[in-house]
């Protein structure tokens, strides 16, 4: 028997403020908590929903050192945006707050603090990959290499973006800094460690044989990393941009991000209400935590690891993870704009807020990955919303104000028909509470749907407008029917689609929500005067799928120029060669020269003959740059030459050291001159 509970805390993921939101996440985390709450409110629940941006981390420093403004500008940006977004999109968070104010910054370091004094975390010094010009430790992303799997000489200390690897930095050929180019030495840094080991057990519990009925993807991904064994967890970075570690000794490092964003779930909370307590800390409160799958670990394992550290919190009772949304076939991605973004869609699409929404939790990833594509969502709107929801609504108003001016009809003697009709509508209530409380959405809106599949059935073999000429009194009863089904509309859609139920409310000229009365056929009195009917959805034409997909097309081909400038850029230029030491190089004897007679060597394509004063003396070289100069253009000219390469005989001229050129990726030489004239003879090196 499942646990009545007084309260209900519910989270979702905090977005990092490093972009903007896009549908992955809505289809993923946003709309089932949304949907999740309002269903609680609307049935008087005591109930919280937490969100807010994730400030911190290493992406965000990228950002702005790739745009050349601080982080706190990148974050206010994107908090910004992203809260605007989900108010627009009705997305009802009682709080989006962030990791960057200050009372977050107080609880993450108490938390760390308390911790830290009850000594549960391990203090341990580590070599990591230090740049000595840019005079800081570096993250993972900071450091770039050649991949161990592939070659590929770009890869990141975290993963290599050709081949997908994962990555360690210790794996990389030729370590060397994004930053400033240089090579990194290692050198000795202290972290603080959470020893996840110590909880390995309580967790097994907890969720192994506590929480069977958690999804099978998010069980599933917790009982493979708790039979692989728990290891301890680094809990701090050297890292300019975060929450400093707050004690003595740590100057230059910062909470680790995965750290300190959870806890902004508890500074939320505490932000929003002074009760803040009895939402975390009283077992009688239901904490339910809203998440894509990539952070299962850190919510199931991770952060209820903190808190059992901690103590005094409870654990969530449920961690509903979806799986990812793919957009056209391909999997979304910020950093190559394949997405469709939420901002951008509120803009074009003005009034299809609940579309959106609607869409997306049709098409949820509730068990799997799925496929966005702007078809489907055409489709939907015009098959299902247009020609379902809205045509039957639309119908049952249009003809009570036609017929009875706006006055709800008595009913009159109920046919079976009626009758089963009745039934099949009382059944709804019950699996849409099944689904939603089990987080079934998709099934949940089908249930919600269903309502007007049944009144949409029960017009058109009704036929109302045939009716009326021979039975009159019959149609009272068949619209006062429909228009039971319509206010139990409004209410079955409001978790669903906020907006299109409060259109309703007022063409139904309602007071509010009635979750316990839904399904009843009793909810609009005869007599009652409804308000003007209006269309509650417009069909999308070609033309504006078009658009969105030809914005796609573009994206897609402005990708693969530039994964194709890239390829060209990199896999041409020759890998470095292998380390020699000073002394290998200084064994080069390399002068400054002046070509004195340059002429072709007979019969050949590619040869000069030149005569070069060295300083030293004077001598014959046999150079293969012909292709590219013309020997009467080279007299006067100073270069740099090898002098003491061992002698050839070329052509009969006996050539006397090598004249040093630089080869493009395409083969093309140039010959190397002093930038100023310099005396014949000076060593280079
Ligand atoms: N910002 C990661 C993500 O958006 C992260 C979630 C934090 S929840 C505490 O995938
Ligand atoms: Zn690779």
């Amino acid at each position: 028997m499942a646990k009545r509970y007084e309260r209900y805390l519910i989270t979702s993921a905090l977005p990092y403020a490093n972009g903007p939101v896009h549908i992955g996440h809505l289809a993923g985390v946003y709309i089932p908590s949304d949907i999740y709450t309002r269903y609680l409110r609307l049935r008087g629940r005591d109930v919280l929903s937490i969100c807010g941006s994730d400030e911190h981390g290493v992406p965000i420093t990228i950002t702005a050192r790739k745009e050349g403004i601080t982080p706190q500008e990148v974050v206010d940006r994107y908090h910004v945006l992203i809260k605007r977004s989900f108010e627009r999109l009705g997305i009802s968070f009682d709080i989006y707050s962030r990791t960057t104010s200050p009372v977050h910054a107080d609880t993450a370091s108490e938390f760390f603090r308390k911790l830290y004094d009850e000594g549960k975390f391990i203090e341990s010094s580590s070599e990591q990959y230090y740049d000595e010009s840019a005079g800081e430790f570096l993250a993972d992303r900071y450091i770039v290499g050649t991949c161990p799997r592939c070659g590929f000489e770009r890869a990141y200390g975290d993963q290599c973006e050709k081949c997908g690897s994962t990555l360690s930095p210790d794996e990389l050929g030729n370590p060397h800094s994004a930053l400033s180019g240089s090579k990194l030495v290692k050198r000795e840094t202290k972290h603080w460690y959470l020893p996840l080991n110590l909880y390995e057990d309580a967790l097994r519990k907890w969720i192994l044989e506590g929480h069977r009925e958690w999804k099978t993807n998010v069980y599933g991904q917790c009982k493979s990393w708790l039979d692989g064994g728990l290891q301890p967890r680094a809990v701090s970075r050297d890292l300019n941009w975060g929450i400093p570690v707050p004690v003595e000794g740590a100057e230059g490092k910062v909470l680790y991000v995965w750290f300190d964003a959870p806890i902004g779930y508890i500074s939320a909370t505490k932000e929003l209400t002074p009760d803040w307590e009895k939402y975390w800390k009283d077992e009688d409160t239901k904490l339910v935590h809203f998440i894509g799958k990539d952070n299962i670990v850190f919510h199931c394992i991770v952060f209820p690891s903190m808190l059992m550290a901690h103590g005094g919190y409870i654990l969530p009772d449920n961690v509903p993870a979806n799986e990812f949304l793919n957009l056209e076939g391909d999997k979304i991605s910020t950093s190559r704009n394949w997405a469709v973004w939420l901002h951008e869609y509120l803009d074009e699409m003005p009034g299809k807020e609940d579309v959106l929404r609607y869409v997306l939790c049709a098409n949820a990833p509730e068990t799997k990955d799925n496929d966005f594509t702007w078809k489907d969502f055409q489709a939907r709107n015009n098959n299902e919303l247009v020609a379902v929801l809205g045509n039957f609504v639309n119908r049952a108003l249009v003809l009570t104000t036609k017929y009875y001016d706006g006055v709800v009809p008595a009913c009159g003697e109920l046919t079976d028909y009626d009758r089963a009709t009745i039934e099949e509508i009382k059944s709804v209530k019950e699996a849409l509470e099944s689904n939603i409380e089990n987080y079934r959405f998709r099934e949940a809106l089908k249930e919600a749907m269903n309502l007007a599949r049944i009144g949409n059935k029960y017009l058109a073999d009704s036929e109302p407008w045939k009716v009326v000429k021979s039975d009159p009194e019959r149609v009272k009863t068949i619209l006062w029917l429909s228009l039971q089904i319509t206010a139990n509309l409004a209410t079955a859609v409001e978790p669903f689609m906020p907006f299109t139920a409060r259109k309703l409310l007022t063409m139904l000229g309602m007071e509010g929500f009635d979750w316990e009365r839904l399904g009843e056929t009793s909810l609009l009195e005869a007599g009652h005067r409804i308000g003007k009917p209006e269309l509650l959805f417009e069909k999308i034409e070609d033309d504006v799928i078009e658009r969105q997909m030809a914005k796609l097309e573009d994206i897609k081909r402005r990708n693969a120029e530039a994964a194709a400038a890239a390829e060209a850029a990199t896999a041409t230029v020759e890998a470095q060669k292998a380390e020699i030491t000073f002394d290998d190089f200084s064994r080069n004897d390399i002068r400054v020269s002046t070509i004195i007679a340059a002429e072709r060597v007979p019969k050949t394509q590619k040869l000069l003959h030149l005569t070069i004063d060295t300083g030293i003396d004077t001598r014959e070289i046999v150079s293969g740059i012909a292709e590219y100069y013309e020997p009467e253009t080279l007299v006067g000219r100073q270069i740099l030459v090898l002098v003491n390469l061992e002698p050839r005989k070329i052509r009969g001229i006996e050539s006397r050291g090598m004249i040093l050129m630089a080869a493009d990726p395409s083969g093309r030489l140039t010959l190397l001159s002093p930038a100023a004239d310099t005396a014949n003879g000076s060593v280079v090196g």
